[in-house]
């Protein structure tokens, strides 16, 4: 068997699960656009400190609605309906793969980390430090997963071992979270209502963050066309959680400091 072929080319499809998860990046990339409509009108919401965090959310938006959108264009293409069997059939010739949205993680999650710098009140050097710290860990997990991910139809017990080690650096980047967003939402200086909303972030971040594990183990847990239609969706409410949702909140945080802490009025 190939060692470069996600277990989604492994399968043909009936008519439900082939338009269910051409359905969920479809919906996926138009989330992406919405999001990037609303923070475009956010972007004057907030006192001129905060701005980056617009700019910010713009790119991880851009660059996921883009990924997502070549993601559903690789489905589309991979997969003919075949009246004989009345299935969705790999074409000889076409695979689908998931490296866009691997390729994604490289631009978006070093973004959405240094979101968070932005949001909380830090000195240049500390928010430097913490960055670098991210990305450290980031980089890691990263490329222990990639190399993981070559296994995934050939090999369970490569697939877990590497994703084991890329586990350890990710419960890195929990606790670091975790600690950032436990000092702030006890810090007296920041709006009660922009604390809540801190406490909240790691409820999401936690959970969303943890989402792309579980697509990540998918051909452990059921290897069949019902398992990637599951995929596709797990992958599907994790982007939407860990760009779209988590970006309003950050937002809505931050809008709540510049009103309630700056006295900011939009003009
Ligand atoms: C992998 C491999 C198995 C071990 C671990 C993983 C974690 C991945 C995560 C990805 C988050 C991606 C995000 C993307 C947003 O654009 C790589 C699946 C721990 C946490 C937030």
């Amino acid at each position: 068997m190939n060692y470069l072929i996600s277990m989604e080319n492994l399968f043909s499809y009936s008519p439900i699960q082939y338009f269910t998860v051409s359905h969920l990046l479809a919906l996926g990339f138009a989330v992406m656009l919405w999001g990037l409509v609303y923070f475009l009108m956010t972007v004057r919401q907030t006192s001129a400190k905060y701005r980056v965090l617009s700019a910010l959310s713009g790119v991880v938006m851009v660059s996921a609605f883009l990924i997502l959108f070549f993601q559903w264009q690789s489905w589309e293409n991979a997969f003919v309906f075949n009246e004989l069997t009345w299935m969705f059939e790999r074409q000889a010739d076409k695979i689908f793969t998931n490296w866009y949205r691997y390729l994604n993680w490289l631009i978006d999650v070093p973004m959405l980390l240094i979101q968070i710098l932005f949001v909380v009140t830090l000195w240049a050097a500390k928010r430097f430090k913490l960055w670098s710290q991210f990305v450290f860990s980031w980089a890691a997990m990263i490329i222990l997963w990639y190399v993981g991910q070559f296994y995934e139809s050939t090999d369970t017990t490569a697939l877990l071992v590497w994703g084991a080690l890329s586990t350890i650096f990710f419960l890195h980047i929990l606790y670091l979270m975790n600690k950032i967003l436990k000092d702030w939402s006890k810090d007296q200086s920041i709006a009660p209502g922009a604390r809540k909303i801190l406490k909240n972030i790691w409820i999401l971040f936690m959970i969303s963050w943890t989402l792309y594990i579980v697509a990540y183990l998918m051909p452990v847990i059921s290897m069949s066309a019902d398992g990637v239609v599951v995929r596709q969706l797990v992958f599907t409410v994790a982007d939407i959680s860990s760009k779209v949702i988590y970006g309003i909140m950050l937002m809505q945080a931050v809008i709540i400091r510049s009103k309630e802490e700056e006295g900011y009025v939009l003009s």
